[in-house]
Order: C-alpha cells, then sequence, then structure tokens
C-alpha cells in the first residue's frame, strides 16, 4: 500500500485528541469530516485580513473577499469537470440543493407529472418531492431494493416513462454504503426524457466525479462531507436547464432590476444566490477541494476499499453481528447490529473507549422499515483512517459487547 496516510493524519489537528484515555477514533465520517489544517487557516486568514460583503462593493476588501469566493467557485468547477463555473451555485448543503430543485423545477410540475427517487435515500431526498405530491398533484414512484441494499434497475426500468420528469437518486447510500450505478441509470432517465438529479453528499470524499461524464442534470452535495465547514454545499445544474428554472428565494444578488411593478432576475449563478452566502464557508470550501485535488485519488479508493474490507472481515468474527448493507459495490460504510443488544448501549460504550461511531436511523427511515429494525450502529471511514483505527474500533466492540451480553 504505497497511500501515506499518516502525513495526510498530520494534517488534521483533531485526530491528535484524547477521549477520557483513549486516543479519538473517528468513524462518522458520513455525518461529517474532520477538517484538514489549510481549510482552518483558510477561515482565520479570511476573518483576519480579508472580511467583507461580496459583489457588492468598489472598495479594495470586498473586491478581494469577491475574488476569493469566485475562485472557491472555479475550484470546484474544476474538480467535478463542470463547463462553466456558474454552473456551481452555492448553497447551504446537500439538503438545501436538493431543496432548490425541488422548489424551483416544482413551480413547473403539473399534477400527474412522476418523479422517481430510490428506496435508499436520505430524507433529504425524500421530503422535499413529497411536498410537490402534496402541493402539485405530483406521483412520486420508488425503486425497491434487494436484501443486500442494492436497487433493481428491472423495476426502475418499467417505473420509467413519458410522465417522469425528473429521478433522484443518491450516488452512495449513507446508511448502507451502497454506490448505485449511477452513469447507466441516468442514461435511461434521458431516453425519457426526465432530468436526473444526483445526490453526491456520500460520493465526493471518496470519488472523484466527472459531471460531464455522468451527464447528470443536476448533482447536490455539503463541504463539510469533503473536509471543508459546515452551512455551505454546491448544486450544479447544466446551464441550460438552470436558465429555464425560476429563481428559489428572492432577496439582494439575485435580481437584475427591481421596480413595485416588476422585478427581472440576474444571470447565473447569482439568479439562484439570494442574499449575503456564507462567503468564509465557501472560500474554505474551495480550500477543502484543492486540499483534496492534490491527492492521488486513485490510489485514496484503494485504500479507502482495503480498510473496509478489512473491516468487514474483522467484525465478522464477533459472534451475533448482522450487518446491513451487503452489495457488490460499497464505499465507506460498515452498518451493523449485535443479536439483542441496543444500538445506543453499543454506541454509548464505544465512545467511553474513543471510538466515534453512529447509531439510530441515518436519516433514512424508509430503510430501516424495509429491515424491520430501529436503527443501525454505522462506523463510516475516511482517507485518514488507519488499520489501528479498525482493530481499536473491533476491540473496543468486542469489550461493550462483552460487557453487555
Ligand atoms: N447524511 C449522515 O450522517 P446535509 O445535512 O444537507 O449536509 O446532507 C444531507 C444528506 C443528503 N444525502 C445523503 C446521502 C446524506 O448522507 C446526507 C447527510 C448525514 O448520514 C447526516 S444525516
Amino acid at each position: 500500500m504505497t497511500f501515506d496516510v499518516e502525513t495526510i493524519r498530520e494534517q488534521f489537528p483533531i485526530l491528535k485528541q484524547m477521549i477520557g484515555k483513549y486516543p479519538l477514533v473517528y468513524l462518522d465520517n458520513g455525518a461529517t469530516t474532520q477538517k484538514p489544517k489549510a481549510v482552518i487557516d483558510s477561515i482565520t486568514d479570511y476573518y483576519t485580513s480579508q472580511n467583507a460583503n461580496i459583489h457588492r462593493g468598489v472598495h479594495t476588501l470586498s473586491q478581494n473577499a469577491t475574488t476569493a469566493y469566485e475562485n472557491a467557485r472555479e475550484a470546484i468547477q474544476k474538480h467535478i469537470n463542470a463547463k462553466k463555473s456558474y454552473e456551481c451555485i452555492f448553497t447551504k448543503g446537500t439538503t438545501d440543493s436538493i431543496n432548490l430543485v425541488a422548489s424551483s423545477l416544482g413551480k413547473l410540475i403539473k399534477k400527474g407529472d412522476e418523479i422517481i427517487i430510490s428506496a435508499l435515500e436520505h430524507h433529504s431526498n425524500i421530503v422535499p418531492w413529497q411536498f410537490l405530491v402534496e402541493e402539485k398533484g405530483a406521483v412520486l414512484k420508488v425503486i425497491p431494493m434487494n436484501h443486500a441494499g442494492e436497487l433493481d434497475l428491472d423495476v426502475y426500468q418499467n417505473l420509467l416513462s413519458d410522465k417522469t420528469k425528473i429521478v433522484s437518486v443518491t450516488h452512495v447510500s449513507n446508511a448502507l454504503g451502497t454506490v448505485n450505478p449511477i452513469k447507466q441509470m441516468i442514461k435511461k432517465a434521458h431516453e425519457f426524457g426526465a432530468y436526473f438529479l444526483v445526490d453526491a453528499a456520500q460520493s465526493l470524499q471518496h470519488f472523484t466525479i466527472d459531471v460531464q461524464d455522468f451527464d447528470c442534470d443536476f448533482m447536490a452535495f455539503s463541504a463539510h462531507k469533503i473536509f471543508g465547514p459546515t452551512g455551505v454545499g454546491v448544486l450544479f445544474g447544466k446551464e441550460d436547464i438552470l436558465n429555464e428554472l425560476p429563481p428559489y428565494q428572492g432577496g439582494g444578488d439575485m435580481i437584475k432590476t427591481v421596480t413595485f411593478e416588476k422585478t427581472t432576475y440576474n444571470e447565473l449563478p447569482h439568479k439562484f444566490e439570494a442574499g449575503t452566502p456564507n462567503i468564509v464557508g465557501g472560500i474554505a470550501f474551495g480550500k477543502a477541494i484543492q486540499w483534496l485535488s492534490k491527492l492521488n485519488l486513485d490510489e485514496v479508493k484503494k485504500y479507502e476499499n482495503y480498510l473496509l474490507d478489512y473491516a468487514t472481515n474483522e467484525i465478522k468474527t464477533i459472534n451475533g453481528v448482522v450487518l446491513y448493507g451487503t452489495a457488490k459495490h460499497k464505499s465507506g460504510v460498515l452498518s451493523f447490529l449485535i443479536d439483542g443488544l441496543h444500538p445506543y448501549d453499543i454506541g454509548t460504550l464505544l465512545n467511553q473507549q474513543g471510538v466515534a461511531v453512529r447509531t439510530g436511523h441515518h436519516c433514512t427511515q424508509p430503510i430501516m422499515d424495509f429491515y424491520n429494525i430501529p436503527g443501525t450502529i454505522r462506523a463510516s471511514f475516511s482517507l485518514y483512517n488507519t488499520k489501528a483505527d479498525v482493530d481499536a474500533f473491533i476491540n473496543a466492540l468486542k469489550k461493550a459487547v462483552n460487557m453487555l451480553q
């Protein structure tokens, strides 16, 4: 393994922390990743020497802040290979990005129009579409999954029709780790003239995505899951489609002219960015993407696959473990239960040994209903985790199980 994880870890100050007398083993990367020093420093630098509102001032600070913010947009554009930087709309995060599409496209949706999602979706890719069912009489269809957590693509093919307006599916399941064959799914949706939105909240920390190669119409993602700060994200949208959609919110910066009788709207990306944005967040997001882009992402992927395989094999040696999510293509996530034990108790005992995991339904209640369970324990891995982290997690889990059984 050529990947130098120790050099990476050095750049994450928080990983040196102790939880009581145990070194922190951070395995909650699906919830949010930790931040490298380059990103943390960019936040301090911004407030120390750049702070000003953007797109509004002729003064030096405002111009510098505007340049830094727009440079961040360009870094993100480059990373996902969007054709134009203005196809990257800054939002509050994945949830906000999906709500933007549901709300703006929703204004064009008519009674009987169909929206397809999948059984693997996070609540933020279910509820915004349900609003359109209630408000517009749209019809929501769901691609089912099998017991391994893989989508049934034959059913998907049958759900698609000329009535389908948009398909919105996650690339990687946050609860099970399934990696969906998104490129193939996009191609099928386009055969019926439907738009396709990729929820990439869980993918960009693990893979690079080329939006032109995927040919997705929209892609939603959050900075905080890709080594950037919370409260900021991006909606990628193809230029011609974004131009056709009505604005999301009204306010400053999204207008060209305003009178009491009529308002005309600004061009992209400003049309969808009403009000003062999270400026420092956008700039730090750009830094995070630049930091990530410098790594050999093929090596990162191989290393993360190795960690997940190792953890999967180790956990299977523990009596009573039931794994949820056994898809052939998986990334980053190990979801499980231990027979007869409550996930919350396991999570608490792991925390007492310095191991951070998430327990519960992971904002995917339909997945939990499918398995007829209230929730799982989820260990989720990132590029700074080590084999020693996995060993510490497995040992702590064995101790927790012994204490509770
Ligand atoms: N999943 C998790 O622990 P926001 O909260 O807007 O940054 O991302 C929402 C979201 C959307 N889609 C998927 C696939 C996600 O995993 C998430 C966030 C976190 O799994 C917090 S619930």
